[in-house]
């Protein structure tokens, strides 16, 4: 056919086979070599049936990514699938691997589907900011019925071959080899002369849905409440819709125009450029994919506190055996029990079954011996944030453990140099941190040291991997990337409540944005006291420079309004409910710090509140890149949206400032300047890439 499909006749069976590595993606060779292969299928007398299988590690797994956006040369999918649904002999999709988005939408245009045990069969488009394009959206719904196809489209989360079969989504299981199970299929088929099974001419489930008007409206409601801004859902929920209430035809032209509207969005263009960043972030320049990576067979955690307690459930959770270690058998043995009554939450949640807490729970021993931290090939120190502290553990884990063992901190501030200086294997030690809760949260920032070796780093990058995590590399420096930037954000907000703002405003701009919480409700659900400690220790250490950001924060702590666990923080909550109410003692105490401050409060409105809280952490972001603290623009986007909870439809603060328009980033950030001080002064390098009309992937 082409470089990309080939042809071959089995017996009564014409086998046309997909070869476009890594994924089988639809490119355009693709699309033109299927409609090449189906024309001589259709043509070859002695074929009695179709087969279309792939080689490789997967079956087609969607369109080609990296062809949107730009124009499409015929033929489009839409009409390659048309093609394959009127031939006059049975078509069988055969499936390994992933069938995704436009995969799973050529299967469903055959006449029948099998698959092997391990496959996977999904629409994940919603992930883009998209909708199946090709069909999915009309047959799916006709198969398998509407409100399984509705939470399968709108979720975007693939299901397995015995769920897939169960659904009515595939009809056969291969056991053993793929292309000759699905050869006796195909043979069966014929021999039993079953019809041509075309999915568009289903009506049962269509007629069912039909007779339950509440349908769309009870989802869409649904929907929109974890929506939060997200467009695509309910796109995807439109297009299932127009397959209840149109004829299939009208039907696949309303889905295709739905289609071409999620294309042409922002929010797309920003999940596209998530799932590319995604994948970029895995990659470092001086550290090659062959780097080897070293055997952790064995983990050990160092401190049995919140965090250590979190990072030894993700050994446990990869499957690795892990001992935790701390001083006493009291915190031992307390740290072994929050284990226990993590799990058990999970399990009675249904998320977790007792069979596999038990493994988990088995995996993790406790000890207040050091030594053996000695059987591990990987210790992490998850201790409270004290140099002093960390160097004097450092020292001793250099002394015990073999040469080979990596020394990793879980500090969030503290220079890993420093630490790294302790030992006598600074190639050796590296930063691992964490977000809270660390068996949770998936972001994981790998701090490299100025000696931490390559295959350290590979090391630490597979390990985040095996634990679910997303590793992203930064470099030393007071926060890393995150917290660094995360401080122009809560510091923009808390300046907003002494010019005008009150914290219930600033929270809704922010939320309405799409960010899980607001930076007041955050506050509040953290504790306030941990931060008003810290302020008071740098006031006396004469630490505190430029505008002091802690004026209400401190009053609110004096009133003993320490957020949800003492019932008041910036909002007031009832008795075993952790919904914020707003309080007019806080408004009062705001008042009053204006007044103390000298500061004439003023209306402000929505639009400034988003931009003081968001383009001072671009900036930040700018001054990150420029010091080589990140390697990527969208490394950071990585960072803010798997820790932080930013709205991935917006693809992270640093690609919302190019959406922005990074000209209109750095004019008001030099309008903030002027107003406010220095704080607000653009990054050199912001400035350039402003000038020049660039992005920061120009940079
Ligand atoms: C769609 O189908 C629309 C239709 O409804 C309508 C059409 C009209 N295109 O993830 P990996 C690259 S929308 C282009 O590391 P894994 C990926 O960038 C599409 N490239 O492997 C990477 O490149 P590199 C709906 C793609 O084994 C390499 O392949 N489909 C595509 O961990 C390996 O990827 C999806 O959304 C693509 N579609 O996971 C499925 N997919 O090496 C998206 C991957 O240069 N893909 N690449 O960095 C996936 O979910 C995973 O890639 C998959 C494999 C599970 C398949």
């Amino acid at each position: 056919m082409n470089e990309f499909v080939t042809y071959q006749r089995r017996g009564n069976v014409g086998v046309i086979t997909v070869n476009n590595p890594p994924v089988n993606a639809l490119s355009h060779g693709v699309r033109e070599g299927l409609s090449m292969g189906l024309d001589q299928g259709a043509a070859d007398g002695a074929a009695k049936a179709l087969l279309l299988i792939c080689d490789g590690r997967t079956f087609i797994a969607g369109a080609d990514i990296r062809e949107f956006g730009k124009p499409m040369a015929e033929p489009m999918l839409p009409t390659v699938l048309a093609k394959l649904e009127n031939i006059a002999k049975p078509v069988i999709a055969a499936v390994h691997g992933t069938a995704l988005g436009g995969g799973l939408e050529v299967t469903l245009a055959c006449h029948y589907r099998c698959g092997v045990a391990s496959a996977l069969f999904g629409l994940p488009e919603v992930k883009l900011g998209l909708l199946p394009g090709s069909g999915g959206t009309q047959r799916t719904p006709r198969l398998i019925g509407v409100e399984p196809a509705l939470k399968m489209i709108t979720s975007g989360d693939p299901v397995p071959a015995a769920k897939a079969l169960e659904q009515g989504l595939i009809d056969e299981v291969i056991e053993g080899d793929l292309l000759e199970g699905a050869l006796a299929f195909a043979e069966k088929v014929v021999a039993e002369g079953r019809p041509l099974r075309k999915i568009r001419d289903l009506t049962e489930h269509i007629e069912a849905a039909k007779a339950d008007p509440e349908l769309f409206e009870r989802n869409r409601a649904a929907l929109a409440k974890r929506a939060r801004g997200n467009e695509a859902p309910l796109r995807c929920l439109e297009a299932v819709k127009a397959a209840v209430e149109l004829p299939f035809d009208e039907g696949i032209a309303r889905e295709r125009q739905l289609f071409m509207e999620a294309m042409g969005s922002a929010q797309s263009a920003a999940l596209r450029h998530v799932f590319f960043a995604e994948r970029e972030v895995a990659k470092i320049p001086d550290v090659p994919k062959d780097t080897p990576v070293l055997p952790v067979e064995r983990g050990a955690v160092i401190g049995g506190g919140t965090m250590g307690v979190g990072i030894a459930m993700n050994f446990a959770n990869a499957g690795i055996p892990v001992t935790l270690i701390d001083t006493s058998q009291e915190q031992v043995d307390q740290a072994l029990a929050t284990v226990r009554k993590n799990y058990a939450s999970t399990v009675s949640k249904g998320r977790l079954s007792q069979e596999e807490m038990d493994q988990r729970v088995a995996r993790i021993t406790g000890t207040t011996d050091f030594g053996q931290a000695a059987g591990a090939q990987l210790v992490i120190e998850a201790v409270f944030e004290d140099m002093a502290l960390k160097k004097e553990i450092f020292a001793k884990l250099d002394r015990l453990c073999p040469a080979e063992t990596i020394l990793a901190s879980n500090t969030s501030t503290l220079d890993v140099d420093e630490i790294a200086g302790a030992t006598a294997r600074p190639e050796r030690v590296v930063g691992m941190h964490f977000f809270s809760p660390a068996n949770v949260m998936r972001l994981l920032e790998i701090v490299r040291g100025e000696k931490t070796a390559k295959d350290t780093i590979a090391t630490a990058m597979a390990t985040a991997r095996r634990m679910g995590k997303v590793g992203v590399l930064v470099g030393v420096c007071h926060g890393f990337a995150g917290n660094r930037m995360l401080y122009q954000y809560t510091r923009e907000a808390s300046f907003l409540l002494e010019e005008g703002a009150l914290p219930q405003q600033i929270d809704k701009v922010i939320t309405d944005f799409g960010m899980p919480m607001g930076p007041f409700a955050m506050r509040d659900l953290a504790g306030l006291d941990i931060s008003w400690h810290v302020r008071k220790a740098r006031r006396d250490q004469g630490a505190l420079h430029g505008r002091y950001d802690g004026t209400v924060g401190d009053r609110l702590c004096e009133m003993e309004r320490f957020g949800q666990k003492s019932g008041a923080g910036y909002y007031r909550y009832e008795a075993g409910n952790r919904a914020p109410l707003n309080d007019p003692l806080t408004e009062e105490v705001i008042l009053k710090a204006s007044k103390e401050l000298g500061i004439a409060r003023r209306e402000i409105g929505d639009a400034e509140i988003l931009a003081r809280c968001l383009y001072p952490m671009i900036n930040e972001g700018a001054k990150i890149l420029e010091e080589g603290i990140a390697l990527r623009a969208s490394d950071l986007d990585i960072i803010w949206i798997n820790g932080y909870g930013f709205p991935a439809h917006r693809g992270g603060p640093m690609f919302y400032g190019e959406q922005v328009g990074l000209d209109s980033v750095h004019k008001a950030l030099l309008e903030f300047e002027k107003e406010h001080g220095d704080l607000w002064t653009p990054s050199p390098l912001l400035a350039r890439l402003a000038a020049e009309g660039k992005g920061f992937a120009e940079a």
